[in-house]
């Protein structure tokens, strides 16, 4: 008995000992558009254990995708295009509405019709990430923060 107990908390401290994953998202999300063939928008939160440059999304709702960042320019929304995000080991990047975004074009009929799609964060050093985001229509409330 007492052998057994032993060897089921070695199993158990094998498993708490399980690397996370040196790169993560979180709290993914789309905003889609009130009006279609308007873009779409995709939030979420990236960190990293060691240093990261993300270079690219894409979903299979969207056609095409660009990385945003707007800005308020005296009082002027505007938003511009950024090459590339880097990611400090540690330190999350927020995607987030008024800040960093991934701009979705040319959306695809399932993006009105499903609940989820996913993401796929592309890196400068070849390796993708896919998350799961939730697609939020016009006026629904975003499910994070
Ligand atoms: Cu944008």
């Amino acid at each position: 008995m007492r052998f057994s107990v032993a060897a089921l908390s070695a199993a158990a401290a094998l498993a708490a000992c399980q690397p996370a994953p040196e790169t993560a998202a979180r709290d993914a999300w789309l905003r889609l558009p009130a009006v279609p063939g308007r873009p779409a928008a995709a939030y979420f939160t990236l960190e990293s254990v060691n240093a990261k440059t993300l270079v690219g999304v894409s979903t299979p709702v969207a056609e095409r995708s660009e990385l945003h960042e707007s800005s308020n320019d005296g009082g002027m929304m505007a938003m511009r295009p950024l090459a590339s995000v880097p990611v400090e080991p540690d330190m999350p990047v927020r995607f987030a509405p008024g800040g960093k975004h991934v701009m979705l074009f040319d959306l695809t009929p399932q993006a009105m019709q499903d609940a989820r799609t996913t993401l796929t964060l592309r890196f400068e050093d070849g390796s993708a990430l896919d998350v799961d985001a939730a697609l939020v229509k016009a006026g629904e409330e975003p499910p994070f923060e």
